[in-house]
């Protein structure tokens, strides 16, 4: 099990500390941004051997075509996004092979890194975009509670939270646009303020 600790001083270790958005502290020793990053990577990591991998991105599609009823159709267009949004971002485009696991602490060196670019909004548009493209099941351009429950209920999160997370991020919308979807994301990826309302975007954090 990760501990925010040992990965706090793994990334210290690995990439040194980062000016954050936050009056100049580092991100790497946030340990609220440290949990948001370590809750969307627990999130994706589906079969909870503390890395995310192809594999965990293909069950995901697995899982959404089994609670969803989807067409083959339908999950062979969503296997394609998935595995775009593996190869473009959590292995920053580069061919690691098939069987290449990210753990954590390359991911949130990645985010880390990425947050460093002037352009890192632009930058984490095309994930979140890819994300909302899996999350709207029914493919209409929006995600509606029905959509987001599923999801959610797939990468581990209850009912309930989904419930919740979907008025809190949202402001009880009944339907997110992608626009939306991407604003909130955006904000998760790189608000340190523990009161704003996009730390609830994938459930409670661990
Ligand atoms: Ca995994
Ligand atoms: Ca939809």
């Amino acid at each position: 099990m990760h501990t925010l600790s040992n990965i706090a001083s793994g990334i210290r270790t690995l990439f040194g500390t980062v000016p954050g958005m936050n009056g100049g502290s580092a991100l790497g020793d946030n340990s609220f941004w440290q949990r948001k990053m370590l809750t969307h990577f627990t999130r994706m990591d589906m079969n909870g051997d503390n890395f995310v991998s192809r594999d965990d991105f293909k069950s995901l599609v697995k899982s959404l075509a089994n609670k969803a009823k989807l067409s083959d159709q339908r999950a062979f267009l969503m296997q394609r996004l998935v595995i775009q949004l593996w190869e473009d971002f959590w292995c920053c485009g580069e061919d690691k092979g098939f069987e290449y696991k990210v753990p954590v602490e390359e991911f949130l060196g990645l985010v880390i890194n990425l947050l460093k670019l002037s352009d890192s909004k632009a930058l984490l548009e095309e994930p979140l975009s890819l994300l909302f493209g899996v999350i709207d099941l029914d493919g209409n351009g929006v995600v509606n509670i029905r959509e987001w429950t599923i999801y959610n209920e797939a990468i581990g999160v209850s009912e309930n939270d989904a419930v919740h997370s979907f008025e809190v991020c949202f402001d009880s919308k009944t339907e997110v646009t992608k626009e939306d979807f991407i604003a909130v994301g955006q904000a998760f990826f790189t608000v340190t303020d523990e009161r704003h309302t996009s730390r609830h975007l994938w459930g409670p954090l661990v």
